[in-house]
């Protein structure tokens, strides 16, 4: 039911709407000068345009629902129950405002209007844009007793707005096909894109809510939902990357906020057990990928801040250096998010931030709110500081390694090997062995029993550093563990060279006691965070010496378990002399060879880890207070395979 709208049809419109068609003939000439590109993530960009106009009447807190559905056909249709697009004459231009919204070209604020609307310079004026970049669009809008509709091709207006029905709600829905003659790569709509997205939205806007369905029949997320809605905005936003990261928070979600003019920043952060560190920065809900003013005041700020607390509460010695950013910012991870009116982007993909005035707002909020946040928090502050020292530690230790092992790989001069390195004759990494051995007395039997052709010893210090109460830093941070990287060639972290490895097995070799758990613990551990692809590749074992020598007569086992223990005193009739080997350090060379260094004899257990992240989180546990669980997470979780024939 359509009923005559006394309004002005279509063929009565003076020059100025000729005006207004040339101006949406110029978006489809030159599209990509209004979104960017005609790509697949233009086409994405056409929804983000449409929601953005049902986000701002949320944020005026008219609406408090936006559905996105994605219809077959690469149909987009966005609904919000806001107060409507308002459907009366628009006096400046005689034609209905809904009318001009979409018709309309809009350089400055909301509608055309003169009021400003913070926005990415796009946002809340790209319906028209939308427009005329789709095959067909079509507005309805509820005003709370009419359904109003109109329906346009291309930008072209092709029905006069008219009353298609009564309701008592209100709202505004668009529906709209993007014109492949435009879209040449895609009009294909991909779900978790457009999820994404939203999402951020949800995050930056707290309490809106957007569901976003799938409706396409043959879609491989079809029937897919999201129902999107986060009333502690950016404050949630911190946690969900914690979550995506898989790491654990080390602080409390710190949240600053603060407003200057027009001008609003607010700003979420945490520190976490990651290595590395996580800062998003948003301009009027825009992610600024390149940053900016803003992001730089942020880092800036905090390591300044950081570095002031730590001296002000004698975290810091005075004569100390100030700790490096890097190091403050190692595990945090943050959202800072400025909305302001008149955004200045350094680059035509919006991707950073030029207005210097934000940069001093960001740097205002940090210096008072996060200051006054570690003067109350001593102990999120203490971890703070603490996880800095580390990290500095760790990257110092780390430095030191790489230029050893650049030394050592015959950059500039040869590197010594480490005195205490019993190496091997053979230099072909696929055949040679290097057995790490706790304790010289160890070592002095492994050096005798060994076969020097291809075996290399390399003694550790004798009594394992304290591991339970020495910190990451100090056992990372000294020089003990120097000796092995230096032999085994590769370097560490990011420098790490698997072409440069000596060895073809590394073997650590330790007594079956709490010592010897706590050197398996910390080398595990060592080679986990700093040489994880030798674990990846197999090239960590761990061997396996007797628990006892079972003999009667002339006859002697060696048992590597009390059942085995049992069954050979069973085999020699029941009664036998059993002999517990009290360590590595008391079999002499022969028996060391035969039972844990012959290939044709010995077991080793190689270390495979099947999940390296869930390794990576228990490891932190290994690194905590208590020596127990690390051990017992040693001999249940690494992956031990038997009787290897090697
Ligand atoms: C503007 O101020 C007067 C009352 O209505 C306000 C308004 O325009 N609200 C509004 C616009 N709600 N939703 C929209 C809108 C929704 C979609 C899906 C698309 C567009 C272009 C606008």
């Amino acid at each position: 039911m359509s009923e005559e709208l006394n309004l002005p049809v279509t063929e009565n419109y003076d020059e100025n709407s000729i005006q207004v068609l040339e101006g949406l003939e110029a978006v489809r000439k030159r599209p990509g000068m209004y979104i960017g590109s005609t790509g697949e993530r233009g086409l994405h960009h056409l929804v983000y345009e449409i929601v953005d106009n049902s986000i701002d009447e949320a944020l005026a807190g008219y609406c408090d629902k936006i559905t996105v559905d994605i219809l077959d056909g690469d149909i987009i249709r966005v609904t919000d129950n806001g107060r409507g697009i308002p459907v009366g004459i628009n006096p400046q231009k005689g034609i209905p405002t809904v009318t001009v919204v979409f018709t309309i070209l809009h350089a400055g604020g909301k509608f055309g209007g003169s009021g400003y609307k913070v926005s990415g310079g796009l946002h809340g004026v790209g319906a028209s844009v939308v427009n005329a970049l789709s095959s067909w669009l079509e507005v309805e809008v509820k005003d709370g007793k009419n359904i109003y509709k109109q329906r346009y091709e291309k930008g072209n207006i092709v029905s006069d707005l008219e009353i298609i029905g009564e309701t008592n709600e209100t709202g505004t829905t668009v529906t709209f096909k993007p014109d492949p003659n435009i879209f040449t790569d895609t009009t294909v709509f991909e779900y978790e894109t457009l999820l994404t997205r939203l999402r951020e939205q949800a995050f930056l806007n707290a309490g809106i809510r957007v569901v976003l369905t799938d409706c396409r029949e043959e879609s491989y997320t079809k029937d897919r939902q999201d129902d999107l809605c986060f009333e502690g905005g950016i404050k949630s936003y911190v946690e969900y990357i914690l979550e995506e990261i898989k790491k654990d928070k080390i602080t409390d979600v710190i949240y600053l906020s603060g407003t200057k003019g027009d001008s609003t920043a607010e700003i979420a952060l945490l520190w976490s057990t990651a290595y590395d560190n996580r800062i998003l920065s948003f301009a009027n809900t825009l992610h600024t990928i390149d940053g900016g003013t803003h992001e730089q005041a942020f880092r800036q700020s905090v390591s300044r801040i950081i570095n002031k607390y730590a001296h002000d509460f004698k975290k810091l010695k005075t004569n100390e250096d100030n700790l490096k950013s890097e190091d403050i910012l190692e595990g945090l991870i943050a959202v800072v998010s400025v909305k302001l009116a008149d955004a200045q982007f350094e680059s035509q993909t919006k991707a950073k931030l030029g207005n210097t005035s934000i940069g001093q707002l960001v740097r205002d909020i940090v210096n008072d709110q996060l200051y006054r946040f570690l003067e109350e928090h001593p102990n999120d502050s203490k971890t703070i500081i603490d996880k800095a020292i580390a990290a500095s530690n760790a990257r110092e230790a780390a430095q030191k390694a790489r230029d050893a092992s650049r030394n050592k790989a015959g950059i500039g001069n040869k590197t010594r090997m480490p005195e205490k390195l019993k190496d091997c004759i053979s230099n072909d990494p696929t055949k040679t062995e290097i057995y790490i051995v706790e304790g010289d007395s160890a070592g002095g039997s492994a050096v005798e029993g060994r076969n020097s052709t291809y075996q290399a010893i390399l003694p550790l210090w004798g009594k394992m550093l304290n591991v339970e109460k020495a910190r990451e830093d100090k056992v990372y941070g000294n020089d003990k563990l120097t000796p092995v990287i230096v032999a085994l060639g590769t370097g560490i972290g990011e420098n790490f060279d698997i072409n440069r490895l000596r060895y073809d097995k590394i073997v650590i070799m330790a007594d079956a006691d709490v010592d010897g758990s706590h050197i398996r613990t910390l080398l595990l551990t060592f080679f986990f965070r700093y040489m994880p692809q030798l674990i990846e590749t197999g090239h960590i074992y761990l061997a396996q010496p007797p628990l006892y020598r079972v003999s009667k007569g002339k006859q002697h086992f060696d048992a590597f378990s009390d059942e085995e223990k049992a069954k050979y005193i069973e085999q020699l009739g029941g009664t036998a002399d059993v002999q517990r080997y009290k360590g590595l350090g008391e079999m002499d060379p022969d028996q060391l060879w035969e039972t844990t260094l012959d290939p044709e004899r010995r077991t080793f257990l190689q270390v495979t880890m099947a999940d390296a992240a869930i390794a990576d989180e228990t490891f932190t546990i290994l690194m905590g207070e208590e020596v127990e669980p690390r051990r017992k997470f040693i001999e249940e979780n690494a992956v031990y395979a038997t009787d290897l024939d090697i």
